[in-house]
């Protein structure tokens, strides 16, 4: 029983959200999400997130490929959330690649490369600028 972790905001939810978990799932037999805080992601971005963080929950709960989700309140509790969770492989999206090194000790870690074109930042510029 392979489990395989992950983590991010999962804000404005949308296809490159959904590839990274199939992804993901599709690498172990279990998949649990770390999903960032509001505060967490306020610190990694400088604004809060659109959705709040129960309704990005409720989402990815609903979302076939994911088995548990639980909060991700720091970025230096890593360790401390690959241990709880027995994960065996920590996978990220490429923009983060190189940056997991150091828990290639306790886990096998990847990095796989973003969805092109389509980023939560984007689609809230596009929104802005709707009149
Ligand atoms: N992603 C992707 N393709 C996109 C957009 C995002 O594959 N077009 C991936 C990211 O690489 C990330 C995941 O989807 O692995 C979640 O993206 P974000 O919500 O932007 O995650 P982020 O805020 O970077 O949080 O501890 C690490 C962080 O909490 C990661």
């Amino acid at each position: 029983m392979k489990t395989v972790i992950t983590f991010g905001t999962f804000d404005v939810f949308h296809s490159g959200h959904v590839n990274i978990l199939r992804r993901s799932r599709e690498m172990g037999d279990r998949l649990v999400v770390g999903i960032s805080s509001d505060q967490l992601n306020f610190s990694k971005k400088g604004r809060n997130p659109v959705y709040p963080l129960r309704s990005r929950m409720n989402i990815l709960h609903a979302i076939r490929y994911v088995d548990q989700v639980f909060v991700e309140e720091s970025l230096d509790l890593k360790r401390e959330y690959i241990i709880e969770h027995q994960a065996d492989i920590l996978v990220m999206g490429d923009d983060w690649k190189g940056k997991f090194e150091e828990f290639k000790d306790i886990c096998e870690v990847k990095y796989l490369p973003r969805t092109p074109s389509i980023s939560t930042t984007e689609i809230i510029e596009v929104i802005k600028d709707i009149e």
